[in-house]
């Protein structure tokens, strides 16, 4: 059985950037700028000679170097048919799949049609029996290379833009056990990813915030524990795209879900409205373990806070704030406790 991929590709290559997308006739043009600087020995030697081995080696030159542009390009892509279901769900969201395995597979084809080419007509300039022959194969092959390259430019173009969006895929680390953090938008998910691990990401007093997975970790007796804050969510069924990717977060790789409730009500959403999130968080995702986090303490009153732990009997509770003494370390051993 083929070993599962489950990661991203390592290295630089992890991350697309959309720096290494020139588009077709870019690349053909920097093929032809170093094809043209290419030369043989002449000393000594038949014209007829000369040129076979030069047509050939520009046929070489060029050739290899539009291979090798196009097959890089592929790889900075992960490989989409052995990779975890939560990237292939996240891929999903990003970018169109079919539309993006379609056309990584037309870059591939393409690299392998110039390589076939290029046997062909490297060929046909070493058998040539005159120079003019030689010439015409060397044409015939930038002839042929450029029309497969220039029907690749929408394509190019097309995976320029999901390479973009690619770089947001989060690095998870599949062996940790994972906590991820939901709520309603605004109530302090990124601030509590914050205290937990450390990890920096965008805090703003506005909801929606944040719009693609942040990833955290801390150690807990000699455990890593991976923590994720997702975006916002809304109590409703039609989800848009940034909603979708929290989802897919609990849905793949929550071991502990940490629902927040902001009881200051801050965040612009009622208690009921949370409450009723919650129930419904837990209802979709039944038989996952929940622990909630009643957040911005330091701010709250005593009835607010009362008011929004009293609801949560059934449920394991762990106030929290940016208060000296408290910054996640409660939370932190709930988790501990939990998973
Ligand atoms: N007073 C107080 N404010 C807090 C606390 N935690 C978070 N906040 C504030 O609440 C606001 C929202 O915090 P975020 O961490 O961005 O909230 P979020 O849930 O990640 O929001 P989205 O990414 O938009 O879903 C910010 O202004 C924070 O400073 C807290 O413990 N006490
Ligand atoms: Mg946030």
């Amino acid at each position: 059985m083929k070993k599962t991929k489950k990661h991203l590709n390592k290295g630089s290559r992890e991350r697309p950037d959309e720096n290494y997308f020139p588009g077709a006739n870019e690349l053909l043009e920097q093929a032809f700028s170093i094809t043209s600087k290419v030369s043989v020995s002449r000393r000594g030697i038949p014209p007829i000679k000369v040129i076979r081995r030069l047509n050939a080696l520009k046929i070489q030159t060029f050739g290899e170097f539009l291979q090798k542009k196009l097959t890089d390009l592929a790889k900075l892509f992960p490989h989409l048919e052995r990779l975890d279901p939560f990237y292939l769900d996240l891929i999903g969201i990003l970018a169109n799949t079919p539309r993006l395995k379609t056309n990584l597979s037309n870059v591939s084809a393409s690299a392998r049609i110039i390589k076939r080419l290029r046997f062909v007509y490297a060929h046909n300039c070493y058998t040539a029996i005159s120079i003019s022959e030689a010439n015409s194969a060397l044409n015939a092959y930038q002839g042929r290379v450029s029309s497969v390259m220039k029907k690749l430019g929408p394509v190019l173009k097309e995976l320029k833009v999901d390479s973009k969006a690619m770089r947001e895929l989060p690095a998870i680390d599949f062996d940790a056990p994972t906590v991820v953090l939901a709520g309603y938008p605004n109530v302090g998910k990124t601030t509590l990813l914050k205290r937990l691990t450390g990890a920096s990401a965008k805090i703003s007093p506005y909801a929606f915030t944040t719009k693609q997975i942040n990833t955290g970790y801390f150690e807990h007796k000699y455990r890593r524990i991976q923590v994720l804050d997702t975006p916002g969510l809304l109590d409703r069924t039609e989800l848009n795209a940034v909603e979708k990717k929290a989802l897919a977060a609990i849905q793949h790789l929550a071991t502990l879900i940490v629902f927040i409730i902001d009881p200051t009500l801050a965040c612009g959403y009622t208690l009921q409205e949370q409450l009723s999130l919650l129930s419904h968080t837990k209802e979709r995702f039944a038989g996952r373990k929940i622990i909630v986090a009643v957040n911005k303490v330091d701010y709250a009153t005593e009835q607010e806070l009362d008011a929004a732990t009293d609801p949560l009997k059934d449920y394991t509770v762990a106030k929290d704030s940016e208060l000296e003494g408290m910054q996640g370390q409660k939370v932190r051993e709930e988790i501990a406790k939990a998973l």
